[in-house]
């Protein structure tokens, strides 16, 4: 049967040009991977785009704070995605930027196709404005009081508390994130896309059978509930694309992040010669794929393919949707030391770990996928190990010590031969429906065969019998020959562990490779494939991201710390490394951002009678020292062991002001006063100078 060569362009979600490249995105760059250097080994014309997104307000923001255009800091972050990326073996054809000049022509192309048919509405609608720093807010940067439960402290759009959802201007006593600041309410004109123009095509385009099940269910929930026009435009500042003729408007992110796919492909093609439009021209026979998170699909589903219908471009073939990673069975969290970067991971274990037990686990489906570290651990090293590489390594020596390397002429067991050979069509078609982990079962249990066979026949022991050495020769020579094979099916997930195969076998591992046997055919001398994991290691990963307690700390921030930590008096560095403590329960922003820090002045400190470890302090939060009742605060703190009550005395300390005041067994403690050390002597209040005043915020 020869193939159809098809022209095919996939892409994977683009991530956020303000953060590091974690494992849960790596699940779908991997998935996508696999996918395409699948379609590549059969030979189809295949290209792979991907790109950073670089627009809207958080990162406008995130560059501000750190002091530098978003240019500059869009910059460094893609060049440490390519980097991760490249050493998990994503294969890209492409990364780019979506603030690049293709994907602005091409935004600007599509809007204004769209706003020719009158697919562009403007309305006047009111925000919340931050009166400081002059801008609208969104949701997530107005905080306040919940209009359902009064919980304070919630977000803009919904309440942590009772679960409510409502627009930022029913927020009780809201203020700016940014600046803090009580925004005011104003109106400004925004661009809105017809969506609801479009109800009809997306509903047959949702039935043309090429989504998957739980997506098509979901588009039509959607769609029972009717669509609404989309808002596309946000108002200066903002960093993103100007609407074409409408000043200070701006194209919000989300109008031109699927608009990159193109700008990657397009700045491809003009690299390449590449013909551009025969793979998005409306009647395009290219199929285009987008594989994406569950939590994007109504931008996908929805949006995407009515922007595209209104541009008079073509449609994706299809998108294919994942669930998300839990490490360990639950969400990834970065005090359990399971919110894990790509690099952390790299600095430990070998990517292709990662990449077989993802695909070990994956399906066509959008179910979540549980990343167990000890299961990975054990998957990988008695599949790939125990299993694959086995095969190679029980057989290899006794080739390259007896026979010169020179595999047999003959094939020792053709039934078994046909039945790996012959599994190929059905792993071929796994792949290609994304129904990766039942092709990896495949895999395994044609491994299992294979070692079967070899430890039946025992080569070792025949090998003691001179007159059985063309026996040995011929049953070590369909062990590699099997192992060759398996190889073949699982180059697409181990690209790494292929490529040393081939150099081993003096043989380029191909799709269609699967069909022949190796005779007479001369082989490399064995070298270690692949290590066991090291469980070891997997710990000291996580550990190591324990370390990143600020994931999404900036670099600037991080370097400073390095600096202080570095020059920081050795009696500071005395304390057990944070790392070897448990860390308690996960905490969100919102409950550290309640937490309110103070310098407070110590005015009296004495024992506390028959308490061990107690003193009990007075502390003054009021900056002229008068020491008005309602600004001091009775703190009973646990310091006696480092500290004689008379050497605290006018000292500043920084102690949590808003806690709950607790009765003790020796009065009312309103407060808290911070400290750090191991414990025992070694133990510092925290003590801040260079012009902190008793009532200052800690920040
Ligand atoms: N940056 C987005 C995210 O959720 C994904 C954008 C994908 C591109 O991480 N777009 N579309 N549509
Ligand atoms: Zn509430």
């Amino acid at each position: 049967m020869t193939l159809q060569k098809r022209k095919i362009l996939a892409t994977c979600a683009l991530p956020y040009a303000n953060g590091s490249i974690h494992l849960g995105h790596l699940l779908e760059h991997i998935q996508t991977d696999i996918w395409v250097r699948f379609q590549r080994m059969r030979g189809h014309e295949i290209y792979f785009v991907c790109a950073d997104d670089a627009h809207g307000t958080p990162i406008m923001l995130k560059a501000q704070e750190l002091g530098i255009t978003p240019e500059e800091m869009i910059a460094g972050v893609r060049e440490e995605h390519m980097a991760d990326f490249a050493d998990f073996h994503i294969s890209f054809d492409n990364y780019h930027s979506t603030h690049s000049e293709e994907n602005q022509a091409f935004a600007s192309e599509i809007y204004n196709r769209l706003h020719a048919k009158g697919l562009i509405k403007t309305r006047v609608i009111s925000q919340l404005y931050d009166p400081e720093k002059n801008m609208f807010l969104p949701d997530r940067f107005v905080k306040g009081t919940c209009p359902s439960c009064k919980s304070e402290d919630q977000n803009g759009d919904s309440c942590d508390n009772c679960g409510a959802t409502y627009s930022p201007t029913e927020v009780i006593n809201p203020r700016s994130v940014v600046s803090g600041a009580t925004p005011i309410l104003k109106d400004s004109e925004h661009y809105f896309f017809d969506l609801p123009a479009f109800s009809d095509m997306l509903q047959e385009w949702t039935r043309s059978g090429s989504l998957q099940e739980e997506m098509a269910n979901k588009l039509a929930e959607w769609f029972e509930q009717g669509l609404q026009q989309w808002d596309i435009s946000r108002d200066a500042p903002y960093f993103g694309f100007e609407i074409p003729n409408a000043p200070g408007k701006y194209f919000y992110v989300w109008l031109d992040a699927p608009i990159g796919y193109m700008g990657s492909f397009k700045n491809y093609c003009d690299k390449t010669g590449v013909d551009f439009d025969q793979f998005w021209q409306k009647d395009s026979e290219a199929e285009l794929y987008h594989f994406i998170g569950k939590d994007i699909i109504y931008f996908h589903s929805l949006f995407w393919p009515a922007m595209l219908e209104g541009a008079d471009l073509r449609k994706p073939t299809s998108v294919y949707a994942h669930g998300f990673v839990t490490v360990n069975g639950a969400k990834m969290s970065k005090s359990k030391g399971t919110f894990i970067k790509g690099r952390t991971y790299l600095e430990h274990l070998n990517p292709e770990y990662l990449r077989y037990y993802y695909a070990a686990k994956l399906t066509s489906r959008i179910d979540d996928l549980d990343l167990n570290l000890e299961d990975f651990a054990q998957r990988v090293n008695s599949d790939l190990v125990g299993k694959v590489v086995n095969i190679a390594s029980r057989c290899a020596s006794f080739i390259t010590k007896r026979f010169d390397g020179m595999l047999s002429s003959t094939i020792e067991n053709q039934a078994l031969a046909d039945e790996v050979t012959q599994a190929g069509d059905n792993i071929a078609a796994l792949y290609e429906a994304r129904d990766f982990g039942k092709a990896m079962r495949e895999i395994m249990a044609l491994a299992d065969k294979a070692n079967e066979y070899i430890a039946i026949k025992e080569p070792w022991q025949l090998v003691k019998d001179e007159t059985k050495q063309q026996e040995v020769q011929d049953i070590c020579s369909l062990g590699i020959n099997l192992f060759r094979t398996l190889m073949i099916y699982l180059k697409p997930v181990l690209p790494k562990l292929a490529e040393s195969t081939e150099a081993f076998l003096n043989d380029e591992l191909n799709w269609e490779g699967h069909k022949i046997l190796l005779t007479s055919h001369k082989i490399n001398k064995f070298k270690a494939l692949l290590q066991r994991v090291d469980m070891d290691k997997v710990n000291a990963m996580t550990d190591a991201s324990k370390d990143n307690l600020a994931v999404a700390e900036e670099p600037a921030k991080k370097a400073n710390k390095k600096k202080a930590k570095k020059s920081a008096p050795k009696k500071e560095l005395t304390g057990k490394p944070l790392v070897d403590d448990p860390i308690s329960e996960e905490i969100q922003f919102d409950d550290f951002a309640k937490i309110d820090l103070r310098i407070a002045k110590i005015v009296n400190a004495e024992h506390v009678e028959k308490a061990d470890k107690l003193l009990r302090l007075t502390l003054s939060l009021d900056e002229t020292g008068s020491g008005e009742e309602n600004t001091t605060r009775q703190v009973f703190a646990g310091i006696k062991s480092a500290y004689q009550p008379e050497d605290l005395i006018g000292k500043l300390t920084v102690m949590v002001a808003n806690l709950a005041p607790r009765k003790m067994r020796f009065g009312m403690s309103e407060g808290m006063v911070l400290a750090a050390g191991p414990g025992g002597e070694d133990l510092w209040i925290l003590n801040p100078e260079d012009g902190a005043q008793p009532g200052m915020r800690v920040k």
